[in-house]
């Protein structure tokens, strides 16, 4: 009998998710027979979350893209034919130099984001790509940029406090957050601090798996962080518990802020809040007096008209309190900021004409249907690493601008998505096992290096590849469309800076991963002394002259494209778009406030074509209160929809005090094909204060038995 080779490989996980997980690849004869979490990684601690801990499987699912393919039926109705790769490359190369003849090339648009965040594989090849071409730019603000935008205004490109540092902290913020479900690789750590006497406070307008783990749960309004936080700053300033010696040497804008903050009572946030006064200064005080304190801050802040603002406002409480004196003091936002990627080299900004038109992806659908006016209409759009379908706004418009005839459509990916589906030309992707990459990270400070291990199924090939075989056809001679994927993994690290001292490829290949020198988690307090890497060198509390500006660390820099409006100069609370108190009449129609957070069992929309996973995550739900409930006559179980102008969805209620009334959760990532749409059908495309930030908290809607 011949014996079986069976060998170990590190990998890294390439999804979008903070704890870009270290693993291990089992491979025997060829075949990737198990994934698991490497147990020397400090963060990863031998563990997968339930959606990647039989990865293998993924790999090999049935309804893996296999071959590429050209639509023979109707636009999106899922019949294809398979083609060869020369085929599909020469029918979009063909289609695409006509369409530039005749419209130019702002007739076509990439449409991508983080499905794989990989160096290569993810950021790379389709930016670089398509700027060569002078396509549009796809503006990708979805994760984050307000949040980054309002970071970089106060406290600048820093990483801020070393996740691994909270096992010091005495006092840990989780603000808008569901680190179980969506960071669960700092949440241990959390939960070991917690052991060690650390109070864990959560704030999140429902009891989420975090809430429900917390020493204290903290349930604002959505959308009502801002007020919190300037009512905090009152009672900080007003009780004397700020560290002026701190202000004084390491801040600028104080006597200005706190002017402002005199008006910000608690009783005043009280009714913004909806939580009580006296819970609000018991707040301020134990976060001032108990030190170290930290605050993990959540993409979710950022979701609702005045995130931008109150992500500001949240910035500076450390600085207020001198948290930043302590190490497991402070805020951690994204540490991605101290990675030392070359994002010139990766994305090439460089190559985009003067004069690209940009359209944010949030907005797709209003620029596919002609709701947004175009000097060029979009005839041609190639997805890769996305799927708008379920994750961008306003679905029902990407559908009906995805269902035009003269809409060329072009989609690289592993299943036939819901984006896929209505495509012209289908291309199969290569996945995790079978590709070299270097996976970013947006919630921890180390490298991680993902080797190929076994060879893609049927025809399948990584992105990178994919991108090299369109540049050759398009003619375009540029060093970087013919790199090898090792060759961009060496252009694209910066490993002569002070981040990567005795950390190269070499190293990376034979340990998977490495620390970046940015501190170790027992000494690092990069702002003991203030050095904000900010024009004034302190943390700026007030800005003078402040513009908005798109700001996301993951990609092309658009600052410059879009004239920058000017902000207020201070934080401040500022209401949302769709609440009651802001918009009664339309409250009157769509009287429910619905939040749509990551579902724990799915990865945005990967992993909810698989049956063993939906039946984890349980069929599309919506949380609403008992009171909202009676008032609808609807019964646990039973299947409602939910909707307003935008859209409508349906789902099975789920009765519970979970939730206060008006607010319903409903999480994200079901698939259209499967379900009776999805939540994304009834959230709106407009953008949060900075940063051109998604609105996915801002969104009102009716509850009704369904018919
Ligand atoms: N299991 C799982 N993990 C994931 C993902 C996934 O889809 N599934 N996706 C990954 C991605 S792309 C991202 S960006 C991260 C996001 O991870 P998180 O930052 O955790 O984001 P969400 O899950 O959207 O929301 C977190 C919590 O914020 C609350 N929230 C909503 N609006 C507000 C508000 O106005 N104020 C406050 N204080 N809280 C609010 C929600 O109720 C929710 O419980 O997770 C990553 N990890
Ligand atoms: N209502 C609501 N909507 C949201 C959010 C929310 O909280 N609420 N969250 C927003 C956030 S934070 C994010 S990040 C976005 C995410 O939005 P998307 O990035 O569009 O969502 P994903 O579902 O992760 O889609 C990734 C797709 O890429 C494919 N893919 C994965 N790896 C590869 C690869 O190597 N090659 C190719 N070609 N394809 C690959 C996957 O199969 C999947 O279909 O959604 C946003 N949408
Ligand atoms: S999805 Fe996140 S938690 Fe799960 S394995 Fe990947 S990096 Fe780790
Ligand atoms: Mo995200």
């Amino acid at each position: 009998m011949a014996s079986v080779l069976k060998t170990t490989h590190h990998g890294g996980c390439p999804h979008d998710c903070p704890d870009t997980c270290s693993m291990v690849y089992e491979v025997e004869n060829g075949q990737l027979t198990s994934v698991k979490g490497n147990k020397e990684h400090p963060m990863t601690r031998g563990g997968l979350c339930v959606k990647l801990k039989d990865y293998e499987k993924r790999h090999y699912h049935p309804d893996r893209l296999l071959y590429p393919m050209r639509r023979s039926g109707p636009k999106g109705s899922g019949q294809f034919e398979r083609i060869s790769w020369d085929e599909a490359l020469d029918e979009i190369t063909t289609r695409w130099k006509a369409i530039i003849d005749e419209y130019g090339p702002h007739a076509i648009i990439p449409y991508s984001y983080l499905g794989n965040q990989g160096l290569v594989h993810g950021l790379n090849g389709g930016d670089a790509f398509f700027n060569k071409m002078g396509a549009t730019v796809c503006e990708r603000t979805f994760c984050g940029e307000g949040s980054c935008t309002a970071w970089l205004l106060t406290v600048g490109p820093t990483a801020g406090v070393d996740p691994e540092s909270f096992i010091h902290s005495k006092y840990i913020v989780i603000w808008g957050c569901n680190s179980v479900s969506t960071n669960v690789h700092h949440w241990h750590i959390v939960k070991d601090a917690q052991k060690n006497g650390a109070k864990v406070v959560v704030i999140d307008p429902y009891k989420s798996k975090t809430a429900k783990e917390a020493d204290w749960h903290i349930a604002p309004k959505p959308g009502t962080d801002g007020a919190l936080a300037m009512a905090m700053m009152h009672v900080i300033i007003k009780e004397g518990l700020q560290d002026q010696d701190y202000i004084d040497n390491y801040t600028v804008g104080f006597d200005a802020l706190a002017e402002r903050a005199k008006t910000r009572t608690p009783e005043w946030a009280a009714t913004i809040t909806g939580i009580s006064a006296d819970d609000i200064r018991q707040f301020a005080r134990e976060f001032a007096t108990t030190q170290p304190a930290a605050i993990r801050l959540g993409v979710a802040v950022e979701r609702n008209y005045g995130g931008g603002q109150a992500i500001r406002a949240i910035t500076c409480l450390p600085a207020l309190t001198g948290a930043w004196r302590h190490v497991g003091g402070g805020a951690l936002q994204f540490p991605v900021w101290e990675h030392p990627y070359k994002f010139d080299v990766i994305c090439r900004p460089d190559l985009i004409p003067e004069g690209t038109p940009v359209v944010n992806a949030i907005q797709i659908g209003r620029a596919l249907t002609g709701e947004l006016k175009l000097d060029t209409p979009i005839k041609s759009m190639m997805c890769w690493n996305a799927n708008p379908v379920t994750q961008a706004a306003e679905t029902n418009k990407i559908v009906e601008g995805l269902m035009r005839e003269d809409l060329f459509l072009v989609a690289a990916e592993h299943f036939l998505s819901d984006t896929a589906s209505f495509a012209d030309i289908v291309l199969p992707a290569s996945m995790g096992a079978e590709m070299e990459d270097m996976v970013l990270s947006w919630g921890h400070l180390y490298l991680t290096y993902n080797e190929k291990c076994v060879d893609s199924p049927g025809e399948a090939i990584p992105n990178n590849e994919i991108f090299r075989r369109l540049a050759a056809r398009m003619g375009y001679q540029e060093e970087n469309f013919s790199w090898s994927d090792s060759e961009c993994l060496e252009n694209y690290v910066d490993w002569d800076s002070p981040a990567c001292e005795g950390i190269d490829l070499a190293y990376l290949r034979e340990h998977g991963f490495a620390k970046l020198k940015v501190g170790t988690k027992d000494d690092r307090a990069p702002h003991r002394e203030g050095n904000f890497p900010t024009p004034s060198g302190k943390c700026e509390l007030e800005i003078k002259g402040a513009t908005n500006f798109v700001a996301g660390p993951f990609r092309q820099m658009y600052d410059g494209f879009q004239p920058g409006e000017a902000l207020d100069s201070l934080p401040d609370y500022v209401s949302s778009r769709e609440i009651p108190e802001a918009n009664p009449q339309l409250a009157e129609k769509y009287p429910l406030n619905i939040i749509s957070p990551k579902s724990h069992g799915f990865l945005n929309s990967c992993y909810a074509n698989m049956e063993n996973k939906i039946k984890g995550q349980g069929e599309q739900f919506v949380m609403i209160s008992p009171i909202d409930a009676d008032l609808r006559n609807i019964q646990s179980g039973d299947v409602v929809s939910v909707f307003n102008d935008r859209g409508m969805f349906k789902a099975l209620a789920q009765i519970t005090d979970d939730v206060s009334p008006g607010i319903v959760v409903a999480t994200l990532g079901y698939w259209r094909q499967l379900n009776n749409g999805t939540v994304n059908c009834v959230s709106s495309a407009e953008f949060v204060d900075m940063g051109h930030a998604p609105t996915f908290t801002d969104n009102l809607v009716q509850v009704a038995l369904s018919a």
